[in-house]
């Protein structure tokens, strides 16, 4: 068995982790970002918190090895000698390996389960593995220097600078750019999905209750990338109607000049934005 100083440290280690992993999992666990705005948003809570948690133990032994290291190995005067050679320990070697191994497995599972749920929130390229079930309302997100506009292809393919969406429904975002790499990041509703030109990355969301929520480019996109920033709602079903009734009234007369909704647009590149 280990030497009393080793048994010192796994104690106290196995005791601190013991008294903080149950505080960080469920104190503050719940409030880790990014909130609960949407389904996913709240998957990705349950997955920080799960990593914060698993990751407290291993601090609390680092912790517990410097405060034993600092305490324990100081030159007290005289000779500076080296201490003995330490030597292979199977003990050490077996558990450092099995418990190591463990934990990396367990999170490769449980986040490729989670993933397989329904994305969670990320851009899944354009032939999205993660589908969730049921109807969806499809939006899509343009970006370009600088600035998100969204196109509602089931509501005549209105083209707006607002992003609202109808409470407790799914969506199925269509991201796309027109000119520069650009990433829409929409943070109260756990989405983030790359915006590249030429490309349709496909990323869902289950809203939940009215709200307003945050969008930011999030990908270094130019001199003006930093005010690439808008704010979204969502809204109960009757007023999104409302809203889109009303967009729709307001668009229509430059609805004749845009391009036929579609996955992809390729803008003349003689015209330059700004
Ligand atoms: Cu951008």
């Amino acid at each position: 068995m280990w030497s009393s100083p080793g048994r010192k440290v796994v104690t106290s280690w196995i005791v601190l982790s013991v008294i903080a992993t149950p505080i960080v999992a469920f104190v503050l666990g719940p409030h880790l970002p990014p909130g609960n705005g949407s389904a996913q948003a709240s998957e990705q809570v349950l997955a920080n918190t799960w990593m914060t948690a698993i990751v407290t133990p291993v601090i609390c032994l680092l912790l517990v090895f410097f405060v034993y290291v600092l305490t324990q190995f100081r030159h007290t005067g005289g000779e500076l000698v080296d201490g003995p050679p330490l030597r292979d320990d199977a003990q050490v070697r077996v558990w450092w390996t099995a418990l190591t191994s463990l934990t990396v497995l367990f999170l490769a599972g449980f986040g490729t389960f989670e993933l397989l749920q329904n994305g969670s929130g990320g851009g899944q390229g354009p032939d999205p593995i993660a589908i969730p079930g049921g109807p969806k309302i499809p939006v899509q997100v343009i970006a370009q220097q600088w600035q998100f506009t969204y196109r509602y292809p089931t509501y005549g393919g209105l083209e707006t600078p607002q992003l609202v969406l109808p409470a407790n429904t799914d969506i199925e975002l269509h991201v796309t750019s027109l000119d520069a790499i650009h990433s829409f990041w929409a943070y109260e509703l756990g989405v983030k999905a790359d915006a590249n030109p030429g490309i349709d990355n496909v990323a869902f969301v289950k809203t939940r209750g009215p709200r307003v929520f945050h969008v930011r480019c999030a990908e270094l996109c130019g001199l003006w990338h930093g005010y690439m920033f808008n704010e979204g709602r969502v809204v109960p079903m009757a007023q999104f109607t409302a809203w889109i009734e009303s967009q729709q009234r307001d668009f229509a007369p430059i609805l004749k000049y845009l391009p036929k909704y579609a996955k992809v647009y390729f803008p003349d590149p003689q015209r330059r934005a700004g």
